[in-house]
Protein backbone atom coordinates (compact mmCIF):
# COMPACT_ATOMS: atom_id res chain seq x y z
CA UNK A 1 0.00 0.00 0.00
CA UNK A 2 1.76 3.17 -0.78
CA UNK A 3 0.52 6.31 1.38
CA UNK A 4 0.45 9.72 0.22
CA UNK A 5 -1.84 12.43 1.81
CA UNK A 6 -0.93 16.12 1.43
CA UNK A 7 -4.31 18.04 0.93
CA UNK A 8 -4.65 21.66 -0.26
CA UNK A 9 -5.45 22.79 3.34
CA UNK A 10 -1.61 21.84 4.58
CA UNK A 11 -0.01 23.90 1.61
CA UNK A 12 -2.16 26.84 2.55
CA UNK A 13 -1.16 26.21 6.38
CA UNK A 14 2.39 25.78 5.29
CA UNK A 15 1.99 29.55 3.43
CA UNK A 16 0.36 30.69 6.90
CA UNK A 17 2.80 29.87 9.15
CA UNK A 18 5.82 31.23 6.83
CA UNK A 19 3.60 34.53 6.69
CA UNK A 20 3.60 34.13 10.45
CA UNK A 21 7.27 33.30 11.02
CA UNK A 22 8.91 37.00 11.29
CA UNK A 23 6.36 37.72 14.11
CA UNK A 24 7.44 34.94 16.28
CA UNK A 25 10.11 34.44 18.82
CA UNK A 26 10.54 30.22 18.88
CA UNK A 27 8.92 27.35 17.31
CA UNK A 28 7.27 24.46 20.14
CA UNK A 29 7.47 21.22 18.01
CA UNK A 30 5.21 18.54 19.15
CA UNK A 31 6.40 15.27 18.12
CA UNK A 32 4.16 11.90 19.45
CA UNK A 33 6.66 10.18 21.34
CA UNK A 34 5.44 6.96 19.41
CA UNK A 35 7.37 7.60 16.21
CA UNK A 36 9.52 11.26 16.74
CA UNK A 37 12.14 10.16 14.08
CA UNK A 38 8.92 10.39 11.75
CA UNK A 39 7.26 13.29 13.54
CA UNK A 40 10.00 15.30 12.45
CA UNK A 41 8.98 17.02 8.74
CA UNK A 42 11.37 18.24 6.33
CA UNK A 43 9.01 20.96 5.58
CA UNK A 44 9.52 22.83 9.20
CA UNK A 45 13.48 22.84 8.56
CA UNK A 46 12.37 25.93 6.43
CA UNK A 47 10.46 27.67 9.54
CA UNK A 48 13.55 26.18 12.04
CA UNK A 49 16.11 28.41 10.40
CA UNK A 50 17.44 31.08 12.29
CA UNK A 51 14.90 30.41 15.01
CA UNK A 52 15.25 28.40 18.08
CA UNK A 53 13.11 25.49 18.69
CA UNK A 54 11.59 23.41 22.29
CA UNK A 55 11.00 20.28 21.10
CA UNK A 56 7.93 18.50 22.83
CA UNK A 57 7.91 14.97 23.49
CA UNK A 58 4.58 14.80 23.86
CA UNK A 59 1.74 11.67 24.48
CA UNK A 60 4.33 9.82 26.86
CA UNK A 61 2.12 8.15 28.47
CA UNK A 62 1.86 5.94 25.48
CA UNK A 63 5.58 4.79 25.40
CA UNK A 64 7.70 2.92 28.11
CA UNK A 65 9.74 6.13 30.04
CA UNK A 66 13.15 4.08 28.87
CA UNK A 67 12.41 4.77 25.34
CA UNK A 68 11.77 8.18 25.51
CA UNK A 69 14.56 8.75 27.60
CA UNK A 70 17.18 7.54 24.84
CA UNK A 71 14.99 10.21 22.47
CA UNK A 72 16.08 12.51 24.99
CA UNK A 73 19.85 11.51 25.13
CA UNK A 74 20.10 11.64 21.44
CA UNK A 75 18.39 15.34 21.83
CA UNK A 76 20.77 16.62 23.78
CA UNK A 77 23.37 15.07 21.85
CA UNK A 78 22.46 16.94 19.46
CA UNK A 79 21.81 20.29 21.18
CA UNK A 80 18.05 20.61 20.69
CA UNK A 81 15.88 21.74 23.58
CA UNK A 82 13.33 19.42 24.38
CA UNK A 83 10.63 18.75 27.12
CA UNK A 84 8.20 15.79 27.91
CA UNK A 85 4.91 16.12 27.92
CA UNK A 86 1.30 14.42 28.45
CA UNK A 87 -0.60 16.76 27.16
CA UNK A 88 -4.01 15.07 28.49
CA UNK A 89 -3.06 15.32 31.86
CA UNK A 90 -4.08 18.86 31.76
CA UNK A 91 -0.62 20.21 32.75
CA UNK A 92 1.77 21.27 30.63
CA UNK A 93 3.38 24.08 32.82
CA UNK A 94 7.03 22.47 32.07
CA UNK A 95 6.49 23.53 28.41
CA UNK A 96 6.04 27.30 29.56
CA UNK A 97 9.12 26.83 31.67
CA UNK A 98 11.36 25.26 28.77
CA UNK A 99 10.18 28.25 26.54
CA UNK A 100 11.18 30.82 29.76
CA UNK A 101 15.18 29.07 29.65
CA UNK A 102 15.37 28.44 25.76
CA UNK A 103 14.46 32.64 25.46
CA UNK A 104 15.97 33.48 29.01
CA UNK A 105 17.88 36.33 27.04
CA UNK A 106 15.34 37.89 25.26
CA UNK A 107 13.26 37.77 28.30
CA UNK A 108 16.09 39.95 30.33
CA UNK A 109 16.20 42.09 27.28
CA UNK A 110 12.88 43.17 26.88
CA UNK A 111 12.61 43.34 31.11
CA UNK A 112 15.43 45.63 31.40
CA UNK A 113 13.84 47.80 28.77
CA UNK A 114 11.17 48.31 30.92
CA UNK A 115 8.99 46.50 27.81
CA UNK A 116 6.32 44.31 29.04
CA UNK A 117 6.43 42.13 25.84
CA UNK A 118 5.52 38.47 25.70
CA UNK A 119 7.17 35.66 23.97
CA UNK A 120 5.97 34.22 20.84
CA UNK A 121 6.00 30.89 19.95
CA UNK A 122 4.71 29.24 17.15
CA UNK A 123 3.68 25.48 17.52
CA UNK A 124 3.93 23.03 14.89
CA UNK A 125 3.99 19.88 14.28
CA UNK A 126 2.12 16.83 12.16
CA UNK A 127 -1.60 15.93 12.19
CA UNK A 128 -2.89 14.74 15.94
CA UNK A 129 0.55 15.13 17.39
CA UNK A 130 -1.01 17.21 20.36
CA UNK A 131 -0.53 20.51 20.03
CA UNK A 132 -4.00 22.08 20.81
CA UNK A 133 -4.64 20.06 23.75
CA UNK A 134 -1.02 21.36 24.75
CA UNK A 135 -1.98 24.65 24.30
CA UNK A 136 -5.16 24.39 25.97
CA UNK A 137 -3.58 22.60 29.01
CA UNK A 138 -1.40 25.80 29.55
CA UNK A 139 -4.60 27.94 28.97
CA UNK A 140 -6.09 25.95 32.03
CA UNK A 141 -9.19 26.01 29.23
CA UNK A 142 -10.16 24.77 26.44
CA UNK A 143 -10.60 27.42 23.68
CA UNK A 144 -8.53 25.84 20.85
CA UNK A 145 -10.48 22.95 19.12
CA UNK A 146 -8.68 19.08 19.13
CA UNK A 147 -9.91 16.11 18.19
CA UNK A 148 -8.74 12.60 17.89
CA UNK A 149 -8.84 12.94 14.35
CA UNK A 150 -6.05 14.46 11.60
CA UNK A 151 -6.50 17.98 10.30
CA UNK A 152 -8.55 19.03 13.43
CA UNK A 153 -7.38 22.77 13.16
CA UNK A 154 -7.55 24.44 9.91
CA UNK A 155 -6.73 28.05 10.26
CA UNK A 156 -3.73 29.64 12.49
CA UNK A 157 -4.97 31.33 16.18
CA UNK A 158 -2.88 33.41 19.04
CA UNK A 159 -3.57 32.46 22.43
CA UNK A 160 -1.86 34.13 25.31
CA UNK A 161 -1.03 33.05 28.90
CA UNK A 162 1.43 33.87 31.35
CA UNK A 163 3.14 37.17 29.36
CA UNK A 164 3.25 34.10 26.28
CA UNK A 165 1.85 34.11 23.23
CA UNK A 166 0.85 30.90 21.24
CA UNK A 167 -0.02 30.25 17.82
CA UNK A 168 -1.78 27.38 17.46
CA UNK A 169 -1.00 26.22 13.27
CA UNK A 170 -2.64 23.18 11.34
CA UNK A 171 -0.97 20.02 11.25
CA UNK A 172 1.01 19.60 8.25
CA UNK A 173 2.99 16.95 6.31
CA UNK A 174 4.90 17.33 3.37
CA UNK A 175 4.54 16.62 -0.51
CA UNK A 176 5.52 12.71 -1.16
CA UNK A 177 7.04 10.46 1.68
CA UNK A 178 9.85 8.89 0.29
CA UNK A 179 10.22 6.43 2.64
CA UNK A 180 6.60 4.51 3.28
CA UNK A 181 7.82 3.26 6.86
CA UNK A 182 7.31 6.33 7.98
CA UNK A 183 3.68 6.96 6.23
CA UNK A 184 2.70 4.15 7.96
CA UNK A 185 4.31 4.89 11.20
CA UNK A 186 2.22 8.49 10.75
CA UNK A 187 -1.09 6.18 9.43
CA UNK A 188 -0.64 4.23 12.74
CA UNK A 189 -0.66 7.28 15.01
CA UNK A 190 -3.61 8.71 13.47
CA UNK A 191 -1.78 11.59 11.57
CA UNK A 192 -2.81 10.63 8.29
CA UNK A 193 -6.61 10.83 7.02
CA UNK A 194 -8.45 7.49 7.67
CA UNK A 195 -10.36 7.60 4.51
CA UNK A 196 -7.50 7.62 1.98
CA UNK A 197 -6.19 4.77 3.81
CA UNK A 198 -6.89 1.13 3.35
CA UNK A 199 -7.40 0.05 7.11
CA UNK A 200 -7.24 -3.81 6.37
CA UNK A 201 -3.56 -3.22 4.97
CA UNK A 202 -3.00 -1.01 7.44
CA UNK A 203 -3.42 -3.54 10.20
CA UNK A 204 -2.00 -6.34 8.57
CA UNK A 205 1.42 -4.31 8.12
CA UNK A 206 1.06 -2.96 11.57
CA UNK A 207 0.76 -6.70 12.62
CA UNK A 208 3.99 -7.29 10.80
CA UNK A 209 6.09 -4.59 12.02
CA UNK A 210 4.54 -4.88 15.70
CA UNK A 211 5.09 -8.54 16.11
CA UNK A 212 9.38 -8.10 16.15
CA UNK A 213 8.91 -5.44 18.05
CA UNK A 214 6.95 -6.68 20.33
CA UNK A 215 6.47 -10.38 20.05
CA UNK A 216 3.88 -10.77 23.05
CA UNK A 217 1.47 -7.55 22.74
CA UNK A 218 -0.99 -9.31 20.49
CA UNK A 219 -1.00 -12.51 22.69
CA UNK A 220 -1.38 -10.81 26.05
CA UNK A 221 -4.61 -8.29 24.61
CA UNK A 222 -6.20 -10.50 22.53
CA UNK A 223 -5.29 -14.35 24.68
CA UNK A 224 -4.58 -15.67 21.26
CA UNK A 225 -1.81 -18.43 20.46
CA UNK A 226 1.92 -18.13 19.54
CA UNK A 227 2.54 -17.81 16.02
CA UNK A 228 4.95 -15.55 13.79
CA UNK A 229 2.76 -15.47 10.84
CA UNK A 230 0.68 -12.03 10.31
CA UNK A 231 -2.30 -13.46 8.43
CA UNK A 232 -2.76 -15.87 11.11
CA UNK A 233 -2.52 -13.37 14.02
CA UNK A 234 -5.20 -11.27 12.21
CA UNK A 235 -7.12 -14.86 11.78
CA UNK A 236 -6.76 -15.27 15.44
CA UNK A 237 -7.58 -11.80 16.49
CA UNK A 238 -10.75 -11.83 15.01
CA UNK A 239 -11.80 -15.07 16.28
CA UNK A 240 -11.13 -14.03 19.66
CA UNK A 241 -13.18 -11.06 19.30
CA UNK A 242 -15.81 -12.90 17.35
CA UNK A 243 -15.90 -10.87 14.48
CA UNK A 244 -17.33 -12.95 11.91
CA UNK A 245 -19.12 -12.17 8.61
CA UNK A 246 -22.08 -14.03 8.02
CA UNK A 247 -20.68 -16.86 6.10
CA UNK A 248 -18.14 -17.35 8.97
CA UNK A 249 -15.47 -15.59 7.28
CA UNK A 250 -13.19 -13.09 9.64
CA UNK A 251 -14.45 -9.80 9.49
CA UNK A 252 -11.33 -8.04 8.79
CA UNK A 253 -12.44 -5.01 8.10
CA UNK A 254 -13.84 -4.26 11.69
CA UNK A 255 -11.02 -6.14 13.41
CA UNK A 256 -8.33 -3.81 11.48
CA UNK A 257 -10.37 -0.65 12.80
CA UNK A 258 -10.47 -2.39 16.18
CA UNK A 259 -6.15 -3.23 16.28
CA UNK A 260 -5.62 0.22 15.10
CA UNK A 261 -8.29 2.14 17.26
CA UNK A 262 -6.90 -0.08 20.27
CA UNK A 263 -3.15 1.01 19.44
CA UNK A 264 -4.03 4.70 18.99
CA UNK A 265 -5.90 4.35 22.43
CA UNK A 266 -2.47 2.86 24.03
CA UNK A 267 -4.81 -0.36 24.80
CA UNK A 268 -2.00 -2.77 22.90
CA UNK A 269 0.62 -1.59 25.59
CA UNK A 270 3.13 0.99 25.76
CA UNK A 271 4.47 0.81 22.29
CA UNK A 272 7.28 3.11 20.70
CA UNK A 273 7.56 2.46 16.64
CA UNK A 274 10.97 4.16 16.38
CA UNK A 275 13.72 3.55 18.82
CA UNK A 276 16.45 6.66 19.86
CA UNK A 277 19.09 4.29 18.65
CA UNK A 278 18.01 3.15 15.12
N1 LIG B 1 -2.95 9.65 25.22
C1 LIG B 1 -2.73 10.93 24.91
N2 LIG B 1 -3.53 11.56 24.03
C2 LIG B 1 -3.27 12.85 23.74
C3 LIG B 1 -2.21 13.57 24.35
N3 LIG B 1 -2.21 14.84 23.85
C4 LIG B 1 -3.23 14.90 22.98
N4 LIG B 1 -3.88 13.72 22.90
C5 LIG B 1 -5.03 13.38 22.06
O1 LIG B 1 -4.59 13.46 20.71
C6 LIG B 1 -5.67 13.87 19.87
C7 LIG B 1 -5.24 15.03 18.99
O2 LIG B 1 -5.10 16.19 19.76
P1 LIG B 1 -5.14 17.65 19.13
O3 LIG B 1 -4.69 18.57 20.22
O4 LIG B 1 -6.40 17.92 18.43
O5 LIG B 1 -3.97 17.51 18.06
P2 LIG B 1 -3.45 18.60 17.03
O6 LIG B 1 -1.96 18.39 16.91
O7 LIG B 1 -3.90 19.96 17.42
O8 LIG B 1 -4.15 18.10 15.69
P3 LIG B 1 -4.44 18.91 14.31
O9 LIG B 1 -5.04 20.21 14.66
O10 LIG B 1 -5.36 17.98 13.62
O11 LIG B 1 -3.11 19.00 13.64
C8 LIG B 1 -6.84 14.21 20.81
O12 LIG B 1 -7.72 13.10 20.86
C9 LIG B 1 -6.15 14.40 22.16
O13 LIG B 1 -6.99 14.11 23.26
C10 LIG B 1 -1.38 12.87 25.28
O14 LIG B 1 -0.41 13.40 25.85
N5 LIG B 1 -1.69 11.57 25.52
MG1 LIG C 1 -5.04 21.31 16.42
Amino acid sequence: MLIQWFPGHMTKAIRLMEANLRLVDALIYVIDARAVASCINPVFDRLLAGKRALYVFNKCDLVEAEDIAGWCDRFKREGKAYVKAVGTSGDCSQIAAGLRQLMADKIEKYSKKGANISVRAMVVGVPNSGKSTIINAMLKRAKAVTGDRPGVTRGTQWLSVDGIDFLDTPGTLWSKFEDQKVAHHLAYIGSIKDDVLDCEQLAFDFIDEVKYLYPDCFKLRYGIGDSEDTLEIFDAIAAARGYRLKGGEPDYDRTARMIIDEFRKGKLGKLSLEKAQN
